[in-house]
C-alpha cells in the first residue's frame, strides 16, 4: 500500500470554526470548480470514491479532511470562479479560503490544481499570493492533460512554469491526469515527501511519463519539490488574513 492510499475520510467543515485541532501536517487541493481537484485526490490515493467527484462545478461545498494511517492529512477545498454560486456563499468561501491559506498553521503544503486548458486564472494567482508569504512548497497540477495534445501540453508547461518562476519562485509544475494517470506518480512522491513520508524526489525527469512514451525526451528543468517548510508553522498564524475581491 503506497502512502496516500491509506487515506480515509475524517470529517467535513463549513467553516474555520469546524477545522479539526492543528496538528499533523497537512496537504490542501486547491482550485477553481471542476479542475479536477477531487479526481486527482482519489487518483492519488488510489481510491476512485473517496472524494467525490461531479460534472456540476461547484460540487465540493465543504471543506473535506481525509487522514492518512500515519497521521497525516489530505483536504480537498472547494472549488472557486463558479459563477453560478449564489454572491453570499461566493463570499463565504473566499474568506474561508485566503484565511485557511494564510492561517492554517499545520499546512505544509498547496496542491494547486488547474485544469490545463485554462491554467492561473486570476483566482489561482490569489491562491499563489495568499500561500506564498508561508514559504511552503506548492505543487501546480495541470490536470485533465489527456484533453490536450502531447505537444500542446508540453507547451503550456513550460508556459506555465516560466510564469511561476516570476509570481511563486516555490512552485513547481507537472503534467496531470486522473483519467489517463499521467503524473499520478510524480505528484504521489511529492506530496508524500512533505508529510514526511519518503526523502524528497530528486530533480528528474519531468512528469512526462506519458511524453516518454512519445518518444520525446524528458525536460530536465523541473524545480526540486519536496521543500520544507522555511517558517516555523507558529509563524503561519501571524499572517493577516485578506478577502478575495
Ligand atoms: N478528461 C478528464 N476529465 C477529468 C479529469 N479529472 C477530472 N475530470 C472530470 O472533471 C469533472 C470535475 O472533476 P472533479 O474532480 O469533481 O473537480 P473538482 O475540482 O473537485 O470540482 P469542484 O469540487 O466542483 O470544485 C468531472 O466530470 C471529472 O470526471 C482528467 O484527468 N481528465
Ligand atoms: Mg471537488
Amino acid at each position: 500500500m503506497t502512502f496516500l492510499e491509506s487515506a480515509r475520510f475524517l470529517r467535513s467543515a463549513h467553516d474555520l470554526g469546524d477545522l479539526p485541532p492543528a496538528g499533523p501536517p497537512e496537504v490542501a487541493f486547491a482550485g477553481r470548480s471542476n479542475a479536477g481537484k477531487s479526481s486527482a485526490l482519489n487518483a492519488l490515493a488510489r481510491q476512485p470514491g473517496l472524494a467525490h467527484v461531479s460534472k456540476t462545478p461547484g460540487r465540493t461545498q465543504l471543506i473535506n479532511f481525509f487522514r492518512l494511517a500515519a497521521g497525516g492529512l489530505l483536504v480537498d477545498l472547494p472549488g472557486y470562479g463558479f459563477a453560478r454560486v449564489p454572491e453570499a456563499l461566493r463570499r463565504h468561501w473566499a474568506r474561508v479560503l485566503s484565511e485557511y491559506l494564510q492561517t492554517r498553521e499545520s499546512l505544509c503544503g498547496l496542491v494547486l490544481v488547474m485544469d490545463i486548458r485554462h491554467p492561473l486564472t486570476a483566482l489561482d494567482q490569489a491562491m499563489l499570493r495568499w500561500f506564498r508569504p508561508a514559504g511552503s512548497p506548492i505543487l501546480v497540477l495541470l490536470a485533465k492533460a489527456d484533453k490536450l495534445s502531447r505537444s500542446a501540453a508540453q507547451r503550456t508547461l513550460h508556459e506555465v512554469r516560466g510564469r511561476l518562476a516570476e509570481i511563486a519562485p516555490m512552485a513547481s509544475v507537472q503534467l496531470f491526469s486522473a483519467l489517463k494517470r499521467i503524473g499520478v506518480e510524480d505528484a504521489d512522491r511529492t506530496i508524500s515527501a512533505w508529510l514526511g513520508a519518503v526523502p524528497a524526489a530528486p530533480a528528474g525527469p519531468d512528469t512526462d511519463v506519458a511524453m516518454h512514451a512519445s518518444g520525446e525526451l524528458p525536460s530536465k528543468d523541473r524545480r526540486g519539490s519536496g521543500r520544507k517548510n522555511k517558517k516555523a508553522p507558529s509563524q503561519r498564524g501571524k499572517l493577516g488574513a485578506k478577502r478575495l475581491k
